[in-house]
C-alpha cells in the first residue's frame, strides 16, 4: 500500500510541485482547500487531476479535525500561509491567525485525531507533519551564512508568525514524540511563483517589455540580495524530511546569493535587452523593515539526506522568462498554468 499525504497550501507553487513529486513517488495525495467555490479549485483540477481536494480551512479547528478524520494521512504537509511578505504588514492579525496559528491548530488536530498524547480518538501512531519554515526568521541576520543554529530575529509580522509556527511545531515533537519536522526554506521561485514576488514580476515583465507590451519595469530595493533555488528541487527536501531517521529541522537553500540588481540584469540578458534602460525604482516598493541579505548554509541537509539544490540561478531565471515569453505569445503548456 502506498502512503497517503495531505497538503496544505494545495494551490500554491509549492503545493503543486509536492503533490507531483508525491504522486510520483506512488502516494495518494489529498489537498486540503478552504472555502465554497474556491477560484483556484478548477485550476489545481486542470493541473493535478489525480489530487483529491477536502474542504477545510487553517483558521477553522474543527475543520482540520474533520479533514484528518476522513483522509487519514501518513504524512501531513503544511505549505498553507499568507506568505507574501508586504501584506503581513497590512493584514497582521490575519497573517498571524493564518501563518502562525495554522500550524497549531493542524497540529492540535493530528493530537486529536491521530493519537499522539492524552485524549486522542482514534490512535494512529506514525503519522508524520512537515512545517514550512523560512529563512524569513533570520531576518536582520545575525551571522552568514545561516544554519540550524543561526537565531531568529524577524523583521517583518509574517516573519515573526513563522518564528511562532517553528516553534511550536518543535515544540509539538519534544512535548508528544510527534515526527514533526520543520524545513527552514530559503527562496524558491518558478514559472508558478505569484506574480507579486520580485522573481516572477522581474520575468513577466521582461517578457512584457520584450514583446512591446510595457516600457517600463519599477522595483523597490534593488541591494537587497536573497539566495534564490527552483521550487521544484526544493519539495524534494520537504519529502526527505520526512523519510529521514530521526526528526530534524533543515535550513534548504543553494547557499549562493544574488541582489535584486544580478536579477534584474540576468532576466534582461535572456532578451538580449540592457536592464538600465528599462528599471526605475519607486519608493512604494520599499518596505518598512528589510531583510537586507541572506544566505543559506545547507550542509546538514547535504550531510544527512543527500540533498542539495540542482538548478543554477541563471538555469531558475531563464527558465521563469522563456515561460512568460510562452504564456504571453500563446503558446503556454500545462506546465505553465497560472497557479500561483
Ligand atoms: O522579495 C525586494 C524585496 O517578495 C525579495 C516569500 O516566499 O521568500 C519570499 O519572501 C526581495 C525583498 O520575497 C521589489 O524588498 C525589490 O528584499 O520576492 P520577494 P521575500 O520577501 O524574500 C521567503 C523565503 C518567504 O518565506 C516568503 O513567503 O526583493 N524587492 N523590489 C521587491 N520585492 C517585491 N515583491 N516587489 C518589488 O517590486
Amino acid at each position: 500500500m502506498g502512503k497517503r499525504a495531505l497538503i496544505t497550501g494545495i494551490a500554491g507553487q509549492d503545493g503543486t510541485y509536492l503533490a507531483e513529486h508525491l504522486l510520483e513517488q506512488g502516494y495518494e495525495v489529498v489537498g486540503l482547500m478552504r472555502g465554497q467555490q474556491n477560484p483556484k479549485a478548477p485550476l489545481v483540477r486542470a493541473l493535478l487531476p489525480d489530487v483529491q481536494l477536502v474542504q477545510g480551512d487553517l483558521l477553522d479547528q474543527g475543520s482540520l479535525i474533520a479533514a484528518l478524520e476522513s483522509v487519514q494521512p501518513d504524512e501531513v504537509y503544511n505549505l498553507g500561509a499568507v506568505s507574501f511578505v508586504p501584506l503581513s504588514w497590512q493584514q497582521p492579525a490575519l497573517t498571524t491567525e493564518t501563518t502562525g496559528l495554522g500550524p497549531l491548530r493542524m497540529l492540535e488536530a493530528i493530537r486529536i485525531v491521530c493519537g499522539i498524547g492524552e485524549g486522542s480518538r482514534s490512535p494512529r501512531p506514525g503519522v508524520s507533519f512537515y512545517q514550512a519554515s523560512t529563512s524569513e526568521m533570520f531576518g536582520l541576520v545575525n551571522g552568514s551564512p545561516q544554519n540550524e543554529q543561526t537565531p531568529f530575529h524577524p523583521r517583518s509580522p509574517y516573519g515573526v508568525a513563522k518564528a511562532y509556527a517553528h516553534y511550536i511545531t518543535q515544540n509539538y515533537r519534544e512535548s508528544y514524540g510527534l515526527f514533526a519536522v520543520s524545513g527552514i526554506l530559503f527562496n524558491h521561485e518558478s514559472p508558478r511563483r505569484g506574480i507579486e514576488f520580485v522573481t516572477r514580476k522581474v520575468t513577466m515583465n521582461v517578457a512584457r517589455i520584450a514583446l512591446g507590451m510595457e516600457q517600463k519595469l519599477r522595483l523597490g530595493n534593488l541591494d537587497a540580495q536573497r539566495d534564490w533555488g527552483f521550487a521544484g528541487d526544493y519539495v524534494k527536501a520537504m519529502h526527505m524530511m520526512l523519510q529521514a531517521d530521526a526528526p530534524k529541522d533543515y535550513v534548504i537553500g543553494t547557499g549562493v546569493t544574488h541582489s535584486v540588481r544580478d536579477l534584474v540584469r540576468v532576466a534582461f540578458e535572456r532578451v538580449g535587452l540592457d536592464w538600465e534602460k528599462y528599471v526605475e525604482v519607486d519608493p512604494q516598493f520599499f518596505r518598512p523593515a528589510e531583510v537586507d541579505t541572506l544566505r543559506a548554509d545547507p550542509a546538514r541537509a547535504q550531510e544527512v539526506l543527500g540533498w542539495r539544490a540542482e538548478t543554477t540561478f541563471e538555469e531558475l531565471i531563464g527558465s521563469m522568462v522563456d515561460a512568460d515569453l510562452a504564456r504571453l505569445s500563446g503558446s503556454c503548456s500545462r506546465e505553465y498554468l497560472e497557479i500561483a
